[in-house]
């Protein structure tokens, strides 16, 4: 079992989080390097609000992760989420750097690696996101493998994505996720999704159709005594998709581009998705909205499933 955080360490709850954790209410994490990092002002915003809200419809508790001057947050008020969305000074932080943010007392922003931490220590066990990051193409030679994939392996979190994104290597990323022992279960399709895209021409590992499978799923699971995560891919909806054959032609274009401006390590992906939001004309960022918004939807199913 993941160790409760200490209470030496400095940690925040909002308001609305602290009550529900009183109650018992059932909790969905939230990241907050898609906001700080993956999307411009305002979109990021109105996306970190829209996918709080449609939390709460359904009847959870949204709890948005963050480092601020030190304090870890779960739960955000709405003037701090407001803050970190404007603000340009913020870390992306990861398993390797999540406690230099506290120690340093920086502002930080959690990634998929990071929020699953704080999450499991925070007893949350259902978190959305948009796309967990992966194996970048290119791998063999670069090592860019996203450090998400090893943590899904250790944290027993349920992250809820719409797959991994479609800018790196799907099927190894699948591969490294199967050697991890991380089960990769899709919702409602037989084929794993691309992000932008429902399709990606590979076979899902495993399939669910509802909120209660998936959550028995991994009550299931603790019951074996297995550790770890899982990750549950989530297709984009059809009417906000951009096709796989059309957005190939953006990420070659993207990928080039960062290959001669040098590009490496954390910023490689916020590089990519800024540099395909210009390609599309702003397009490639109202799917991304579109798809956080399905997975929160689904997060919040899952969280009350496990609660019945
Ligand atoms: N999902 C999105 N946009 C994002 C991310 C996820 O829709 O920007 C972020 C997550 O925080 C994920 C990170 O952990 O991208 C992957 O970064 P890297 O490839 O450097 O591990
Ligand atoms: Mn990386």
């Amino acid at each position: 079992m993941t160790k409760p955080i200490s209470p030496l360490l400095p940690v925040s709850y909002s308001k609305e989080v602290a009550a529900a954790k009183q109650r018992g209410a059932p909790l969905v994490a939230l990241e907050s390097t898609i906001i700080s990092h993956g999307m411009p002002y305002p979109g990021n915003i109105e996306m970190a609000r829209s996918v709080e809200a449609i939390i709460r419809e359904q009847g959870a508790v949204p709890a948005t992760i963050a480092v601020i001057h030190g304090v870890l947050h779960i739960g955000l008020e709405p003037d701090e989420l407001e803050k970190l969305a404007k603000e340009k000074d913020v870390m992306k932080v990861s398993r390797a750097d999540l406690a230099f943010a506290i120690a340093e007392r920086r502002t930080g922003a959690t990634t998929v690696a990071a929020t699953m931490i704080a999450a499991a220590r925070a007893g949350i066990k259902v978190f959305a996101t948009g796309g967990i990051g992966g194996v970048h193409r290119g791998a063999e030679e670069s090592f860019d493998i996203s450090a998400d994939l090893q943590e899904l392996a250790r944290t027993g979190v349920i992250v809820v994505c719409a797959g991994a994104k479609a800018i790196l290597d799907i099927p190894k990323t699948l591969e490294v996720l199967e050697t991890s022992g991380v089960p990769v279960v899709t919702y409602e399709s037989a084929e794993f999704p691309a992000f932008w895209s429902r399709s990606s021409g590979l076979r899902s590992p495993l399939t669910l159709n509802s909120p209660a499978a998936i959550a028995n799923f991994q009550i299931t699971r603790e019951q074996l005594g297995i550790e770890g995560g899982m990750l549950i891919a989530n297709p984009v909806p059809e009417g906000d998709e951009i096709p796989r054959e059309e957005m190939e032609i953006y990420i070659e274009r993207a990928l080039d581009s960062a290959e001669r401006d040098e590009i490496s390590g954390k910023t490689v992906t916020p590089y990519l998705l800024s540099t395909i939001f210009d390609l599309t004309d702003g397009r490639s960022l109202q799917t991304n909205i579109a798809l956080v918004e399905n997975n929160a939807r689904l997060a919040a199913e899952i969280a009350v499933a496990l609660d019945d």
